[in-house]
């Protein structure tokens, strides 16, 4: 056995943290033979809710495990971390508009990317799940000067999991057969499936399909997953956001041959604005992302790129203040 990895956990005593410990803790992101210490930071009134997590997590006698913490300050929560998994923010209340949660959040991810400059390691990798997510991970990184752009992550991994997954249905493929498939952008209803570079059992996934369908079925129903299951369930999506984050941060450590997307920090690959989060079809190796280049992008696929981009400069631009 390695040293211990710390991973901190934010928001640990929400929903999708609920989900998200007993996975981490069971060995299925980092592996069977890994062991772990949890940092768990949420807000003052939430630490009675964690400390009954805590007990749960106790009680599956998880031998990974060595140590848990729990904080409301995120100095101490991201203390000499290797991961931080950013997952509590402020959720949209009644009345609120977009801006009024970005400006909320803004706070958020101020501090907490501030105490990752000052605390976390330097190798730290950052997965920002709470939304608005790309915005949030933008903020957390321009307050962490100290830390390589690169360690900050926005989760695009769930919509790449239901474009997948809903592909998949249609053709009556195996999700294992599909490859390619890309999210572009922002999480939100502005994001690109993209199928134009996707394959199914090595043959355009776009030969498969009618373009009617692509256009107007597949995207909109992908960019309105999120609230389909909220008119479902009655409440957001939590395991399957839990399952694409311990994903994102496996593949992120382990590798990835295989196209999967993640919000990174852009570049101005594919003539995108620099300096956004903004998700792109990556495969990963040693550890480090990479943008998949030369990928082929036809008119109505930049067209649906630009209109995610200008809704990130617009988000952008709204927390300018923070940057
Ligand atoms: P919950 O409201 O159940 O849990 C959030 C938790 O965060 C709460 O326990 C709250 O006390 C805590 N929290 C709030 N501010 C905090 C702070 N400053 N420091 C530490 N903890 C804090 O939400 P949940 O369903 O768990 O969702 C969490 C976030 O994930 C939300 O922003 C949600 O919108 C976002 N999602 C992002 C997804 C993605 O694909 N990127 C998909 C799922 C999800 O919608």
């Amino acid at each position: 056995m390695s040293d211990p990895v710390r991973i901190a956990v934010t928001g640990a005593a929400g929903q999708i943290g609920y989900a998200l410990l007993f996975r981490i803790a069971s060995g299925a992101m980092l592996g069977n033979d890994q062991d772990i210490e949890l940092k768990l930071l949420e807000i003052s009134p939430a630490m009675d809710a964690l400390r009954g997590v805590v007990m749960e997590v106790e009680d599956c006698a998880f031998p990974l495990v060595k140590k848990v913490i729990t904080t409301d300050q995120p100095e101490v929560a991201f203390e000499g971390v290797d991961i931080a998994m950013l997952v509590g923010s402020r959720p949209r209340g009644p009345g609120m508009e977009r801006n009024d949660l970005l400006a909320a959040n803004g706070a958020i991810f101020t501090a907490q990317g501030k105490a990752l400059n000052d605390q976390a390691a330097k190798h730290v990798k950052v997965l920002v799940v709470g939304n608005p997510a790309n915005t949030n991970c933008l903020i957390a990184q321009h307050n962490a000067p100290d830390l390589d752009p690169a360690n900050f992550t926005a989760m695009t991994k769930l919509d790449h999991n239901r474009a997948v997954a809903q592909l998949s249905h249609k053709v009556q493929a195996a999700v294992g057969d599909i490859e390619g498939l890309a999210i572009w952008g922002n999480h939100s209803s502005t994001m690109f499936p993209d199928l134009l570079g996707a394959t199914i059992n090595s043959k355009p996934a776009l030969d498969a399909v009618s373009q009617a369908w692509y256009e107007e079925d597949y995207i909109p129903s992908i960019q309105q997953r999120g609230a389909a299951i909220i008119q479902a369930r009655g409440s957001s999506s939590a395991a399957s956001a839990a399952n694409a984050a311990v994903e994102h941060v496996r593949e992120w450590v382990s590798g990835s041959e295989r196209v999967t997307s993640m919000g990174v920090f852009s570049k101005g690959e594919y003539d995108t604005t620099d300096g956004l989060i903004f998700s792109y079809p990556v495969t990963v190796s040693n550890g480090v992302h990479k943008v998949v280049e030369n990928r082929e992008l036809n008119a109505f696929a930049q067209a649906k790129i630009k209109a995610t981009e200008a809704e990130l400069i617009e988000e952008r631009d709204t927390v300018a203040h923070l940057l």
